[in-house]
């Protein structure tokens, strides 16, 4: 796997998102499938339910349908080496390196406080996630950070699949844009003709979605039945720290620089 053509950096500029086919190899995607299914069916903690996520639709009290449903598998980086291995993979660290154009002496920082999680998406029920930034909850000296989805099997429309809309990241939307839990308003027109903008992003077992914080993105229902699985990890520069005392701070960032 090569770093990214100057074509694609600068489709990742322009939309906010580049999606590299086929990054992890079938025996890596494999070994990740297998732990990604032995630790939802042990449950192993700490876990994000349903009921945590507060979404619209998403149970709200704990005898409520799906409450008790896991949403994600908090803590990858530390919950197994090789969830490890692949967020702190040279390949992953190579593209990020083109997409940030740090200076070589700049490193790459893996958050711990974000995502940092398999992504789980149930069968018998999953909430809506609506248009949203990432950035939202997240404090940074710039908001200039970039997740990177991988996807452990295939994910379209009818697993609830990421939709984004592309160069939402470089557009200034005032805050009455948003709602109170910073969704992006149904009710406002421009808001409408926004999201109309939406792009769903179809990825095969291995794909791997690179996206800016700022991207408004969302996705839909699990209307199959079998658990999407997703590995999410978050990263930044170096030079581009956490603001002190707040959630983003809360856990170190891993240098994950090939030097
Ligand atoms: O529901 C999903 O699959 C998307 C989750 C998401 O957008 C997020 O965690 O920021």
């Amino acid at each position: 796997m090569s770093a990214p053509s100057d074509q694609e950096v600068a489709d990742f500029l322009r939309d906010g998102y580049l999606v590299r086919r086929r990054m992890a190899a079938p025996d890596v995607l494999a070994d990740l499938n297998k732990v990604a299914s032995q630790h939802l069916e042990e449950q192993l903690a700490p876990a994000e339910y349903e009921i945590d996520v507060h979404y619209p639709g998403a149970p709200v009290g704990p005898n409520d349908a799906g409450a008790g449903t896991v949403r994600r598998l908090l803590g990858a980086c530390s919950r197994h080496p090789l969830l490890r291995q692949w967020a702190t993979s040279a390949q992953v660290c190579e593209v990020l390196q083109t997409l940030f154009d740090v200076p070589l002496d700049e490193g790459i920082m893996l958050s711990q406080c974000h995502h940092n999680c398999i992504m789980t998406k149930q069968p018998g029920f999953s909430s809506v996630t609506r248009w949203h930034q990432d950035n939202r909850y997240w404090s940074f000296d710039q908001e200039d950070l970039i997740s990177v989805w991988l996807a452990l099997g295939r994910e379209d429309r009818s697993n609830g699949c990421l939709r984004v809309i592309p160069g939402s990241h470089v557009m200034g939307l005032a805050p009455g844009r948003f709602d109170a839990a910073l969704f992006l308003r149904t009710d406002i027109p421009e808001n409408k003709a926004l999201a109309g903008q939406g792009k769903t992003v179809e990825l095969d077992p291995g794909d791997t979605l690179f996206f800016h914080s700022r991207l408004l993105h969302a996705a839909g229902r699990n209307l199959t039945d079998e658990v999407k699985y997703s590995l999410v990890f978050t990263y930044h520069r170096a030079g581009n720290r956490p603001i002190a005392d707040t959630r983003s701070a809360r856990f170190p960032s891993i240098d994950i620089t090939t030097r």
